[in-house]
């Protein structure tokens, strides 16, 4: 499984892992009710693995493409990497499925605390349309990453605030009233 935990709200470098102490961990059922879908896939066979078809063919990831997140191989490294990290949303699910390396994928709940989802080779997370989030890669400097994505891509980060964008008011009639 993924592991995650409330981050502490130190301003030191981004791609460490920012645990509370004594460390807070966050359950996938809580993840679970903030909209976050995740399963445990073998990244060796990404190529040939039927439960990955599987899963594409119900959700309708039509669209794929690698990306390679590292100083040497991402144009535009350290722009990128602060592009990732500004809090946003988008108007689709975030569709990501690590295929090496690993990375951080940070979630605000319902009280605006972030959770810092830690993203190993094999994991493959869905942060749900309207979900206030950001990545970065930690302090091994490398994420190999499928995009995946329902039809055409559209990858336009709207950074927060967001409160009167149709997916923001989507997320929170979906995911905030639960009891
Ligand atoms: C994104 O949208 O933040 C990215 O695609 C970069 C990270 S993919 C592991
Ligand atoms: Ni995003």
């Amino acid at each position: 499984a993924i592991e995650a935990w409330y981050m502490d709200d130190s301003t030191e470098d981004q791609r460490l892992p920012h645990r509370q102490e004594p460390n807070q961990p966050c359950s996938l059922a809580a993840l679970r009710e903030l909209g976050v879908l995740y399963w445990k896939l073998d990244a060796d066979r990404h190529e040939t693995d039927p439960r990955l078809a599987a899963i594409r063919k119900v959700y309708n990831y039509s669209f794929m493409e690698i990306v390679n997140i590292s100083p040497a191989t991402l144009p535009g490294y350290d722009d990128k990497i602060k592009m990732f990290y500004e809090e946003h949303i988008h108007a689709d699910d975030e569709i990501r499925y690590v295929l090496d390396g690993s990375g951080y994928f940070d979630v605000r709940d319902f009280q605006d605390r972030w959770i810092r989802i830690r993203c190993n080779k094999g994991d493959l997370i869905v942060l749900p349309e309207g979900i206030y989030h950001r990545f970065t890669i930690d302090t091994n400097n490398y994420t190999k990453a499928m995009r995946l994505f329902v039809g055409a891509p559209v990858w336009t980060p709207h950074n927060r605030p967001q409160e009167a964008h149709p997916s923001r008011a989507k997320y929170l009639d979906k995911f905030a009233k639960q009891t």
